[in-house]
């Protein structure tokens, strides 16, 4: 046996024993070239978390404005105050996509958007009491821990604050986004002017500190290596272990066109599998890996449900931040071709909402109800605090 076979059978010995991988271990995983390894260990530690289940939800996304002061390398989507194709949408507009939301029987509306250069903090908790207002059915995640900081810096209340404010108007939980790499070498230079790593880290403990669940993401494949993807994994595995609060991790695939770093080429299908696989292998204390197909594509995401991933995300309506990079995604897929990809994939299609209630729903009518939560069995096997 070579050294590097060595190492990753010394690796599936521990993903066996369901003991903790070393940030070594992650480097080991990078370095392996062993596809067929790599996904058999993640589709392990899957099955243990989530047995046969491949979760999907019913969702839509609002991306209140595209202005945004930041001018982050890997963004398509950002536009300058005054430019053509700026646009911040108004209640009506927001009353209206939440009304078309709640018809076709969405349970969430995913709202993240620019850090625009004049709206007051108030717009953006109008924006989720406008659409609570109107669909109280319907779970708000709402604004990632750079546009909470954001909010903090412009309205000189505190992270708690702001937070308690959305809560009082609707929101429920919070997306992963901006989160892209933690690590100082990468962060400071695609994005070194929103909030740092320890502030996004910070938002997060402070949310789930005040009872709301949240995401996280990693956006790989630009120009970082696997050092700095193992570090981001590192991190977020420390706080939850703190916190618990953490549900799903989602790597995020880099899309290059119209960026700064259109210049860079797309991630390989290779390396969209290594890093679903080594994220559910050194993330042990989340119960959840996405793989959202809208970036992946529904071939790579349909085929990561053997990678370690348990969830393919929604139906998604509305997608304006991959698109404009190039996602050459549809911009919803119904859910009879959902269920029958993940069917395929040889699991059991599952609808969820936001928070892991099994959703079912009254074919005659349209209605829906969320039911019992579901439980992660595999997370005690972790030995961690995750919840
Ligand atoms: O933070 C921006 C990424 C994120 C590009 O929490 C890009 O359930 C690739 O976080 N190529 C926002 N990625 C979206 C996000 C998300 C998506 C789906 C589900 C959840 C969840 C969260 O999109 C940004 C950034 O990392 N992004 N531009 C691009 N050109």
């Amino acid at each position: 046996m070579n050294s590097e076979r060595r190492l990753i059978e010394g690796i599936r010995e521990k993903v066996e024993a369901g003991e903790r991988l070393s940030f070594e271990d992650g480097l080991a995983l990078e370095a392996s070239n062993d596809l067929f390894a790599l996904g058999s260990m993640a589709n392990l530690v899957r099955e243990r978390f989530n047995g046969n289940a491949g979760y999907y939800n019913v969702n839509t996304h609002i991306n209140p404005t595209n202005v945004c002061v930041y001018t982050c390398d890997f963004c398509a989507f950002r536009a300058d105050l005054g430019e053509d194709r700026a646009y911040v949408m108004d209640r009506d507009q927001i009353v209206e996509r939440t009304r078309q939301a709640s018809a076709r029987g969405a349970t969430e509306l995913h709202i993240v958007g620019g850090l625009h250069n004049k709206l007051p903090f108030s717009y953006y908790v109008d924006v989720v009491r406008w659409i609570k207002e109107t669909a109280p059915e319907i779970h708000i995640k709402a604004y990632t821990a750079v546009e909470i900081e954001f909010f903090r810096k412009i309205s000189r209340k505190s992270v708690e604050q702001i937070l308690r404010e959305l809560i009082d108007a609707g929101l429920g939980s919070l997306p992963g986004g901006g989160a892209e790499i933690f690590h100082p070498e990468v962060r400071e230079q695609i994005c070194g002017a929103k909030a740092s790593t320890e502030i996004c880290l910070d938002v997060h403990r402070t949310a789930h500190r005040l009872g709301l669940h949240s995401n996280a993401t990693m956006l790989y494949g630009h120009i970082d290596g696997p050092k700095h993807r193992i570090d981001h994994m590192v991190r977020l595995r420390e706080l939850q272990d703190e916190t618990g609060g953490f549900q799903t991790f989602i790597p995020l695939a880099f899309h290059p066109d119209n960026s700064q770093m259109a210049h860079i080429p797309k991630p390989s299908g290779v390396m969209d599998l290594k890093v679903m696989a080594i994220s559910r292998l050194m993330l042990d204390n989340f119960p959840h890996i996405k793989a959202y197909w809208v970036m992946l594509g529904l071939k790579t995401a349909q085929v990561a449900l053997s990678f370690g991933a348990d969830d393919i995300d929604g139906t998604v309506v509305h997608e304006k931040i991959y698109h404009e990079a190039g996602a050459e995604t549809p911009q919803e897929v119904t859910v009879a071709e959902i269920r029958r990809l993940i069917a395929e994939a040889g699991r059991n299609p599952i609808e969820r909402d936001t928070l892991y209630h099994r959703v079912e729903r009254d074919g005659g009518t349209g209605t829906w109800t969320s039911r019992e939560h579901i439980d992660v069995p595999g997370l005690a096997l972790a030995g961690t605090s995750g919840r």
